[in-house]
């Protein structure tokens, strides 16, 4: 972008901070498919927040390759989670959208983190022992990506971190490492919030709804991804694992297959789960799967056909490098601030 045009976005946000508003930042990996699940738990939440808040939203590839990738394959889903960022809403003008290895902040101040970090509280992740992992060849990274996801929050003296569920365990993580920091260098971070919702912050895999839907599943049914077709959709809707007794009724615990569906159909459709019970009382599984998938296959039809144009359009790169220039700017404000406090550097 010329830097006119670069200058008058800055000003912009620059404006909104000025005005008072809480900076929030959140961030998806480039793994694979961006599913309904980061999308109700997450992305959904970043274009709502960027009406009235300061929004720094992170494609997180550093994440990424926590466990091996390929390098072409990486990049090329790095582009796409910035077309999907703006294929679902989130408007460069208002939010400033890059990519983490492009803001060497995030690495810097990582260190200065896992030097305060315990391999006791790191060892206790839920999400780590949940991928079966802690063996040998288990990367060094891997065990300790919550600390470089404390660094992508704390680097921006961040007030809300929008999140899935499934993260509470790490935004608590990286509360404990600020507040840690602080009281033994007399206040260097902020403390966040992390931001949940009620619908939508844990939707669970199609195929087995005791575990949530994930990027990396084997099962290609097992969740709907945001660039799915009508046909891909139904399909994985109809095959949903549902519960013995064909009563659509939302009971988590003895119910998880229908709950989910109920869950995912209520946050597209906006009608609450009592609603959409009401709806279908006496109605089969059949029926409300059918509807389900019409009305979810209505919601992402218009982002699949925004993300092809923004993929096609050439826009892009702009406009991670005009993020990364805004994102580089306020980093080394706190870099600055760590390292005095620390006592790290030369002054
Ligand atoms: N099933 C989910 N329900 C609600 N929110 C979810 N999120 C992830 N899964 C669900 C939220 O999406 C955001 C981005 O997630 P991520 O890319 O950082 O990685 P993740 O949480 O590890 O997501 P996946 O899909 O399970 O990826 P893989 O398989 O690569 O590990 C986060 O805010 C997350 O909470």
């Amino acid at each position: 972008m010329l830097g006119r045009q670069l200058n008058a976005v800055i000003k912009a946000v620059a404006g909104r901070v000025m005005n008072g508003m809480k900076r929030v930042f959140s961030g998806v990996q480039p793994t694979g498919s961006i599913h309904i699940g980061n999308y109700l738990g997450a992305l959904g939440q970043f274009v709502e927040l960027q009406e009235d808040n300061e929004c720094l939203y992170c494609i997180v590839d550093m994440h990424a390759v926590t466990t091996p990738k390929d390098p072409k394959e990486l990049r090329k889903n790095t582009l796409d989670v910035a077309a999907l960022y703006l294929a679902v809403g989130i408007d460069p003008k208002k939010s400033t959208i890059f990519v983490q290895s492009e803001v060497p902040g995030h690495a810097e101040l990582a260190w200065a983190l896992m030097c305060n970090a315990y391999m006791g509280e790191l060892s206790r992740m839920t999400q780590f022992k949940d991928k079966g992992r802690g063996g040998e060849s288990t990367s060094a990274g891997l065990f300790s990506y919550p600390v470089l996801m404390a660094s992508d929050i704390l680097l921006y003296d961040t007030d809300i971190v929008p999140v899935g569920g499934d993260q509470k365990q790490h935004i608590e993580l990286c509360r404990d490492i600020a507040a840690r920091v602080n009281n033994r260098y007399g206040g260097v971070f902020k403390v966040p919030e992390g931001r949940f919702l009620r619908t939508g912050a844990r939707i669970m895999s199609l195929d087995d709804p005791l575990s949530k839907m994930s990027k990396s599943a084997v099962n290609p049914l097992s969740s709907i991804s945001l660039l799915d077709d009508g046909p891909k959709i139904r399909k994985a809707v109809m095959r949903a694992t549902t519960d013995s007794g064909g009563e659509i009724r939302f009971d988590a615990e003895n119910k998880p297959g229908i709950s989910n569906l109920l869950n995912i159909y209520s946050a597209f459709s906006g009608a609450s789960v009592a609603e959409i019970e009401k709806k279908y009382r006496g109605a089969g599984y059949g029926t409300f799967k059918n509807e389900l998938a019409a009305v979810v296959t209505e919601a992402l039809t218009p982002i699949r056909t925004r993300f092809k144009e923004i993929r096609e359009s050439g826009v892009l790169k702009e406009i991670l490098r005009d993020g990364a220039e805004r994102a580089n700017e306020i980093s080394e404000k706190t870099l600055k601030r760590v390292k005095e406090r620390l006592g790290l550097g030369i002054a």
